[in-house]
C-alpha cells in the first residue's frame, strides 16, 4: 500500500490516463473505445455511471473517467459459464473478495444451486421460471416475497416488474433508493409537494451561486464537475460543505478540454470550502438563516427593504413565523458546536448566499444518510423558500441521484408506499385491484426475512447482501429464504448467500444490443433533472444465454400469472408496446413513443418548479425542527470510556457501490489498499497511535450487540477532529439495522459512533489484486 498526497487538480491527465489504462487493460480495446464515443449521445446508450444529466449541447463526447470504468467493466469479454460454477463451489467463492467475484466476467447462462455439490449448475430458462412460479404460488400470502430493485433497471424493466408484483398482490419493493436518496424524496414532498429536484440542467448556466453539500462529484458525478467548472468560469460562486477536503471540489482540469490539458490549466471550483463536522449541516443552514435574520433586521431598522422575498413568502408559503422563532431560539454556541464551523465562517457563507440573486443547492449522501436527514433537507428547503429560490430560473433544489435510473424506477412505481393515485391509475389501466397496503422497504424486508415471514427474495440487479446494513444479519436473512433469485450481469456476494433453492439469471446490460423478435430495442431512463430519454446498447458480443431484463421479468410473470394482466410475451417483442402501457398508466408519459424520439428526450415537469405546491395546504411549507442532539460531544462521550469517533462510510475513486474496480483512491492519495481509516493527525497523537498503524473498529449503537471490523490502516487526513472515514462495503458490518433515518428508514451510514483499538487480529476476506 502507498499513501501519496495528491496535489494536482481533479480530472486532467490523471483521469485521461486512468481512462486509457482501464481501456487498454480491457480485452476489447477497440470495441470499448467505439462504445465510449456513443455514451450519452443520441442513438447511443445512457451511461450507467451516474444520474447526472446532459446539457442540450449533445454533439460533444459525454463520458468521464468513472463512466469509462463502468462501461469497460460491463463490456468485458470474460464470461462466467456453467463450467466455472462447476469448478468453484459456493463455499470457495464465498472466501474470495468482491473484486475477484465481479472480475470473473459476465454471467452467461442461468444457473440453479445444487446442495448436493454446493455448486450452481446450468438450468434452462423455462425450468428457472417454473421454479420461481412454483415458490411464489405456494406462498400463503403474496406479501411473503421481497422484490428488490437496484437503480440501473430501465423504465421498461421497472414498469413490467411492478405490474407483475402488484398483480401478484404485493407492494414489497425494497430498493436501493431506501439506502440512498429516500430522505430527499420524503423531505421535499412534505415541504414543497414533490420529491424530486426542482432544477433543470440549464439552470446551472444561470445560477449566481451553487452550494454543494455532502457530495463528492470528482469521483461520483464527474460530469457534474464540467457543469461546475463552466459555472465557476462564468463567475458563479461555488460554495462547498464537506467533512473531507475532496480534490474535485477544489480544482478541476477538464480532460475533454484540449486547451486546459495542453496548458496544464485548471479551474478553481469552490470559492469557499467549509469543513463541517459529520451531521453538522442542519446546524450550518440554521446558522446561515440566523445570520441572515440579523442582516435583515438591520436593513429594516435602517428603513430599507427586507432581504427576504416577502412577496414570494406571502403568496406561496406557510409556517415562516414558527420557523423564525425556532431559529431565534437556537443559540450560536449550539450551532457552532454541532456544525464544527465558527460563527464567522457561517456568516461568510450566508453573505455569499444573500448577495447571489439565483442560488442552487445540491446534495448527495453526506446529507441523506443521517438520522436527521429529512430535517436537514427541510432546513435547506426553508432557506431557499425564504429567498424565493424555488421556481425561478437559475435557482432551486438539486438532490443529485446515484444510480443512473433510480429516479425513473420510482416514477415507474418501484415504491413500497405508493401514493393512492398511483394505485388507482394502475388498477384502472389494467383492470384489477392493485394492493394499497404499504409494502416493505429495505430494512423492513431484512427483518421480515429474518423473522421467517418472507420466504422468497428476488433481486432485479444490485448486491443486496453487500449494500444493505449489518452484513451478518442481512446474510442470515437471505440464507433463511426458501428461494433467492438474482437477475444480474455479474457474479457478486448476494448470489453466494443463497436460499434453499437459488437461481442466478444472467441479463444484458446497458451497453449491449438488445434484440427482440430480430429487432434492436431501446429502453428509457430518467436523470436527476426529470429528463426521460432513450438508451440503446451498441455492443454485439457473445451473449450466450443472457436475456434482457424485460424478457426475464416477462418470463417470470408469465410462468406465475399466465397472461395476466397483460400478454407478457407479446409485449416484450417490441418495447414500444411496453411504453404504450406506461403511457396509459403513468402521468406525464402520454405519447411516450414519439416524445423519446426528440433529441435529448422529454421533460417530465416539476410542479414545485412551476410554483404549484402539491401539499395539503397547497402552499410550500416551512418545516420547523429542533437541531439533533445525538452527535453532540457529551452524548458521544457517554457511549464509552474510550474516545468515541463518528465514522462515515463512503466510496473510493475505484469503486461503483459494491463493485470494486481497483484498489486506488487517487484523489485521496491512497494506492493499493481499501481497508483504511482517514483520521485527523491530532486524533492519532491523542490516541497514542501512529500514522499507518492497524486498528480494529467497534461500533457503539448502545444495544449491546458487538459489531466490529478488523485490521484497518490509519491514514492521516484533513478531516475534523473526532470524525473519521472509511470505505463501504467493508464497513457495512458496523451499520446497525436499527440505526435508521427518522421517517426515511435509511441506514445511517454517515455517522456511526465507533471506538478504535490496536488491531489484535487481521482477519476478514483475502483481497486478490489484479496484477
Ligand atoms: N464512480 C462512482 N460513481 C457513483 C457511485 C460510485 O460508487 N462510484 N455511486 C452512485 C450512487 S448510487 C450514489 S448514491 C452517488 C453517491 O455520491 P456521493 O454522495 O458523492 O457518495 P459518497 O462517497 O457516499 O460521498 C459522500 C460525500 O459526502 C461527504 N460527507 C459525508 N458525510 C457528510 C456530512 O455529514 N456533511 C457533509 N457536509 N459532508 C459529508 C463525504 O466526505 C463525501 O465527500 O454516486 C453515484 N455515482
Ligand atoms: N455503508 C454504506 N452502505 C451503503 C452506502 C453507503 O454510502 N455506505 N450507499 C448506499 C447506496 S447510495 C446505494 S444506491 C446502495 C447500492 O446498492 P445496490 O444497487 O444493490 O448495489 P450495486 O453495488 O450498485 O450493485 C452491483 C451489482 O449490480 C449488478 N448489475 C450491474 N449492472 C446491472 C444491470 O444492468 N442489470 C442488472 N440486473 N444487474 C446489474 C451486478 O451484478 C453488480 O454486482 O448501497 C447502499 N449502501
Ligand atoms: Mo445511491
Amino acid at each position: 500500500m502507498t499513501i501519496k498526497k495528491y496535489d494536482g487538480s481533479a480530472g486532467g491527465w490523471g483521469a485521461l490516463l486512468s481512462t486509457t489504462k482501464h481501456l487498454i487493460k480491457s480485452e476489447n480495446v477497440t470495441t470499448n473505445i467505439k462504445t465510449l464515443l456513443k455514451t450519452n449521445q443520441d442513438h447511443g446508450f445512457d451511461c450507467p455511471g451516474c444520474a447526472w444529466g446532459e446539457s442540450e449541447e449533445r454533439s460533444r463526447f459525454r463520458f468521464c473517467e468513472n463512466g469509462a470504468k463502468a462501461v469497460n467493466w460491463e463490456a468485458t469479454s470474460r464470461r462466467v459459464t456453467p463450467a466455472f460454477f462447476q469448478q468453484h463451489p459456493v463455499s470457495w467463492l464465498k472466501e474470495q473478495s468482491d473484486y475477484y467475484l465481479e472480475y470473473q466476467g459476465r454471467l452467461n447462462h442461468p444457473v440453479q444451486y445444487n446442495p448436493a455439490t454446493d455448486c450452481y449448475q446450468a438450468v434452462s430458462w423455462q425450468d428457472a421460471f417454473a421454479l420461481i412460479a412454483k415458490h411464489l404460488n405456494a406462498l400463503e400470502s403474496p406479501n411473503q416475497a421481497e422484490f428488490y430493485t437496484s437503480g440501473r433497471a430501465s423504465n421498461e424493466a421497472a414498469f413490467l416488474y411492478q405490474l407483475f408484483v402488484r398483480k401478484f398482490g404485493s407492494n414489497n419493493f425494497p430498493d436501493c433508493s431506501n439506502m440512498c436518496h429516500e430522505a430527499s424524496g420524503i423531505g421535499m414532498k412534505q415541504a414543497i409537494g414533490v420529491g424530486k429536484g426542482t432544477v433543470k440542467m440549464s439552470d446551472f448556466e444561470h445560477a449566481d451561486a451553487i452550494f454543494v453539500f455532502g457530495q463528492n462529484p470528482g469521483t461520483n458525478h464527474p460530469r457534474m464537475l464540467d457543469t461546475l467548472r463552466e459555472a465557476s468560469r462564468r463567475g458563479a460562486a461555488i460554495v462547498s460543505f464537506n467533512t473531507l477536503k475532496e480534490r474535485g471540489l477544489e480544482r478541476f482540469t477538464n480532460p475533454q478540454s484540449p486547451k486546459e490539458m495542453l496548458t496544464d490549466g485548471s479551474t478553481q471550483i469552490s470559492q469557499c470550502y467549509f469543513m463541517p463536522k459529520l451531521g453538522g449541516d442542519m446546524a450550518v443552514v440554521r446558522g446561515m438563516v440566523k445570520a441572515l435574520s440579523v442582516i435583515n433586521e438591520a436593513q429594516l431598522a435602517a428603513g430599507e427593504e427586507s432581504i427576504f422575498d416577502l412577496a414570494f413568502i406571502a403568496e406561496h408559503t406557510q409556517g415562516l413565523a414558527q420557523y423564525l422563532d425556532a431559529v431565534q431560539a437556537t443559540p450560536w454556541h449550539e450551532i457552532t458546536e454541532q456544525a464544527g464551523l465558527s460563527q464567522s465562517e457561517i456568516e461568510q457563507a450566508a453573505t455569499i448566499y444573500y448577495q447571489s440573486k439565483r442560488v442552487i443547492i445540491t446534495w448527495a449522501m453526506g446529507i441523506t444518510q443521517h438520522k436527521h436527514s429529512v430535517n436537514t433537507i427541510q432546513e435547506i428547503t426553508n432557506l431557499q423558500l425564504l429567498f424565493g429560490q424555488i421556481g425561478k430560473q437559475g435557482a432551486g433544489l438539486c438532490p443529485v441521484r446515484g444510480h443512473s435510473n433510480v429516479q425513473g424506477d420510482r416514477t415507474m412505481g418501484i415504491d413500497e408506499k405508493p401514493p393512492a393515485s398511483f394505485i388507482d391509475n394502475i388498477s384502472q389501466a389494467f383492470d384489477f385491484k392493485a394492493p394499497s397496503e404499504p409494502g416493505h422497504n429495505t430494512v423492513e424486508a431484512i427483518k421480515a426475512m429474518l423473522a421467517g415471514q418472507s420466504k422468497v427474495f428476488i433481486g432485479l440487479g444490485g448486491n443486496f447482501a453487500a449494500a444493505a446494513p449489518e452484513t451478518a444479519l442481512t446474510e442470515q436473512a437471505l440464507a433463511s429464504c426458501h428461494l433467492t433469485v438474482n437477475i444480474a450481469t455479474k457474479l457478486n456476494r448476494t448470489h453466494l448467500i443463497h436460499g434453499k433453492d437459488a437461481l442466478i439469471l444472467p441479463c444484458l446490460g446497458r451497453t449491449d444490443v438488445d434484440l427482440q423478435a430480430g429487432k434492436p430495442q431501446s429502453v428509457t431512463v430518467e436523470d436527476s433533472f426529470s429528463m426521460v430519454h432513450a438508451s440503446a446498447g451498441v455492443i454485439e458480443s457473445d451473449i450466450g444465454e443472457m436475456r434482457s431484463e424485460p424478457a426475464i421479468i416477462a418470463g417470470i410473470a408469465e410462468a406465475t400469472l399466465s397472461k395476466q394482466p397483460i400478454d407478457w410475451s407479446w409485449v416484450i417483442e417490441d418495447y414500444d408496446r411496453i411504453r404504450t402501457l406506461i403511457a396509459k398508466a403513468i402521468p406525464g408519459f402520454n405519447d411516450m413513443n414519439n416524445k423519446i424520439k426528440q433529441p435529448g428526450g422529454f421533460y417530465l415537469g416539476n410542479s414545485a418548479a412551476d410554483k404549484q405546491w402539491q401539499t395539503a395546504s397547497k402552499k410550500a411549507q416551512f418545516m420547523t425542527h429542533d437541531l439533533p442532539t445525538h452527535l453532540l460531544p457529551a452524548n458521544l462521550r457517554a457511549l464509552s470510556k474510550d474516545p468515541v469517533f463518528v465514522l462515515q462510510t463512503m466510496r473510493s475513486h475505484d469503486q461503483y457501490n459494491t463493485t470494486i474496480y481497483g484498489f486506488d483512491d487517487r484523489y485521496r492519495g491512497v494506492y493499493g489498499e481499501r481497508k483504511v481509516i482517514f483520521v485527523n493527525h491530532n486524533d492519532i497523537s491523542a490516541l497514542g497511535f501512529e500514522n499507518g498503524q492497524l486498528v480494529d473498529v467497534e461500533a457503539l449503537w448502545g444495544d449491546g450487540v458487538e459489531r466490529k471490523v478488523y485490521g484497518f490502516k490509519l491514514v492521516e487526513y484533513e478531516i475534523p477532529e473526532g470524525n473519521i472515514a472509511a470505505y463501504f462495503p467493508e464497513t457495512n458490518p458496523l451499520v446497525s439495522i436499527d440505526g435508521k433515518g427518522d421517517l426515511s428508514d435509511t441506514p445511517i451510514s454517515k455517522a456511526i459512533p465507533v471506538i478504535l483499538s490496536t488491531a489484535v487480529l487481521n482477519s476478514n476476506r483475502v483481497d486478490i489484486t489484479l496484477n
